[in-house]
C-alpha cells in the first residue's frame, strides 16, 4: 500500500482528524510535517473526545508518531498537551513520540508578537490563532531560530541569541515592549529542555529506515491548501506550505515517499479568521440564515480557539484549484449530513469578475475579494444521511450531489464521511 498524505482542501477544519485517525489504524507511523499548535484535530473514539493541536493523531491509538522538522514547536504547549492527554489515559513516551531535533522552536516572545501585531492591525488583521506561528517561521527562514537540538547546548547559544534578540528587541521597541530578558529566556529553556530532549531524535533517519523496511507512513497535514503560504488567499494564510509537497521536505523523506494524497473537503465551505470567502452566506437576510443553519448543524467553532467559523456553499472552483496545486489524488468529502433537509443546495462552479466568467481563483487579494460566485442549484434531500455507512444508505439526491461535486472538481471522491464517528465512513472505491 502506498504511503498516504492527508491534507485539507479548503481553509482547514475539513474533518482531517477523523480521517487521519481512521487511516492511522492501518499505518505504522504518523508524521506531522508543517504548522504547529495552531492546528485543531478532533478525534472521537467511542465516548471519548480527544482534541489535538500539536501531536500527531496516531498518538491516541499508540501508533508511533513523529513531529517532523517542518513543524514549529512550542515546547510549553507540547508539555501541556501531553499532560492533558495523560489525564485522558493517553501516554506519550519516547517510544511513541519522536520529535525532529532540527525543528524550530516557538518562544514566548513569538506568541506576544503575534498578538501585538494582530491588535495593532485593526481591520487589516489576519485573524491568526495568536500562537506565534508566523513569527517563529520568520525566525526560521531568517536563520535566527533556536531549534530543538539547541536545547542540549544552551551554554553555547551566544551568537544565535545575539541575532535573535537584536531582531526582536527592535520590533518590541516599536510596540513599547521591553527588550528580551536573555537570562530569563535561557533559564526557561533550561527547565523545559529536560522535558523535550528525551523525545528529540534525528527523525529523518528513523523515517528512512521505516521506509526501507516497507513500513506504511501516514503524513498528517494541518490547516488547508487555501491557507498555504504560496497558493492560499495571501496574505490571509498561515506561514507554512500546507500542500502535500511539504510532506517530503517537512519530514526528511524524499517526494517518492508519498504515494496517495487524500484531500479532505467539507460538503460545504467554512473559514475562520479574516480574508476573502466568495460563497460566504452572511447578513440579515435569507443568506445569513442559511449560513447560520450550516454553522449550527455543523458545530462550526474552532477546536483551538473556539472561534465561530464563517459558513457558505461548496465552492468547486476552490477545491478544483486545491486538488491541482495540492497534488490531491482523491477527496474525502465530510459532513454531508449537515446538508440534510435543505430544499435546495448550491454549488459554486465559476466566478464573475468584471463582467467575465473565470474558472479559477485569481492571485490578487483585491480580485479575490471582488469575484462573485456563479451557482448551480440542485434539489436537496429530506432524508437523513447522518451515520450512513454504505452508498446504498444515501438518498438519491445526495448521491447526485456527490457525483456532481466530483465532476466539477475533476478529482474522484474516495471517501464520504457522515458523522464524527469513524465507523460512519463510506468507502467509494
Ligand atoms: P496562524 O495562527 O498564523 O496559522 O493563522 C493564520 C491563518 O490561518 C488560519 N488557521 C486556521 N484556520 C482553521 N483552523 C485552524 N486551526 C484551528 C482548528 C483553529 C481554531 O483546527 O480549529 O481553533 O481557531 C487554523 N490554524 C490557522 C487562521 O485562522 C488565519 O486565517
Ligand atoms: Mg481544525
Amino acid at each position: 500500500m502506498a504511503n498516504v498524505a492527508v491534507i485539507g482542501a479548503q481553509w482547514g477544519d475539513e474533518g482531517k482528524g477523523k480521517i487521519v485517525d481512521w487511516l492511522a489504524e492501518r499505518a505504522d507511523m504518523v508524521v506531522r510535517f508543517q504548522g504547529g499548535h495552531n492546528a485543531g484535530h478532533t478525534l472521537v473514539v467511542g465516548e471519548n473526545v480527544y482534541k489535538l493541536s500539536l501531536l500527531p493523531s496516531g498518538i491516541v491509538r499508540g501508533t508511533p508518531s513523529v513531529i517532523g522538522n517542518g513543524v514549529v514547536l512550542d515546547p510549553w504547549a507540547l508539555k501541556a498537551e501531553i499532560e492533558r492527554l495523560a489525564a485522558q489515559g493517553v501516554t506519550a513516551t519516547p517510544e511513541t513520540l519522536r520529535i525532529a531535533d532540527n525543528c524550530a522552536l516557538i518562544l514566548p516572545f513569538h506568541r506576544d508578537l503575534d498578538g501585538l501585531r494582530e491588535d495593532a492591525s485593526g481591520a487589516g488583521k489576519i485573524g491568526t490563532t495568536r500562537r506565534g506561528i508566523g513569527p517563529a517561521y520568520e525566525d526560521k527562514v531568517g536563520r535566527r531560530a533556536i531549534r530543538v537540538c539547541d536545547l542540549a547546548h544552551l551554554d553555547d547559544l551566544g551568537p544565535q541569541l545575539d541575532r535573535l534578540t537584536a531582531h526582536h528587541d527592535a520590533l518590541r521597541a516599536g510596540f513599547g515592549e521591553p527588550p528580551i530578558d536573555r537570562e530569563a529566556l535561557v533559564a526557561e529553556l533550561r527547565t523545559i529542555a529536560d522535558f523535550v530532549l528525551p523525545f528529540a531524535r534525528p527523525v529523518w533517519r528513523d523515517l528512512n529506515i521505516a521506509k526501507e523496511a516497507g513500513k506504511r507512513i501516514l503524513f498528517e497535514g494541518a490547516q488547508g491548501v487555501l491557507l498555504d503560504i504560496d497558493h492560499g488567499t495571501y496574505p490571509f494564510v498561515t506561514s507554512s506550505n500546507t500542500i502535500a509537497g511539504s510532506a517530503a521536505g517537512g519530514s526528511g523523506l524524499g517526494p517518492s515517499a508519498v504515494g496517495f494524497v487524500l484531500g479532505i473537503a467539507k460538503a460545504y465551505t467554512t473559514r475562520v479568521g479574516s480574508g476573502p470567502f466568495p460563497t460566504e452566506l452572511e447578513g440579515d437576510g435569507p443568506d445569513g440564515a442559511t449560513g447560520e443553519r450550516l454553522g449550527t448543524r455543523g458545530h462550526e467553532f474552532g477546536t483551538v480557539t473556539g472561534r465561530k467559523r464563517r459558513c457558505g456553499w461548496f465552492d468547486a472552483v476552490l477545491v478544483r484549484q486545491s486538488a491541482a496545486v495540492g497534488g490531491i489524488t482523491g477527496i474525502a468529502l465530510t459532513k454531508i449530513d449537515v446538508l440534510d433537509g435543505f430544499d435546495e443546495v448550491k454549488i459554486c462552479t465559476g466566478y464573475r469578475l468584471r463582467g467575465e466568467v473565470i474558472d479559477y481563483y485569481p492571485a490578487h487579494a483585491a480580485d479575490q475579494a471582488l469575484v462573485e460566485p456563479v451557482y448551480e442549484t440542485m434539489e436537496g434531500w429530506q432524508e437523513s444521511t447522518a451515520g450512513a455507512r454504505s452508498w446504498a444508505d444515501l438518498p438519491a439526491q445526495a448521491i447526485k450531489y456527490i457525483r456532481r461535486v466530483e465532476e466539477l472538481i475533476r478529482c474522484p471522491v474516495a471517501l464520504v464521511s457522515t458523522s464524527p464517528e469513524r465507523a460512519d465512513t463510506i468507502l467509494v472505491r
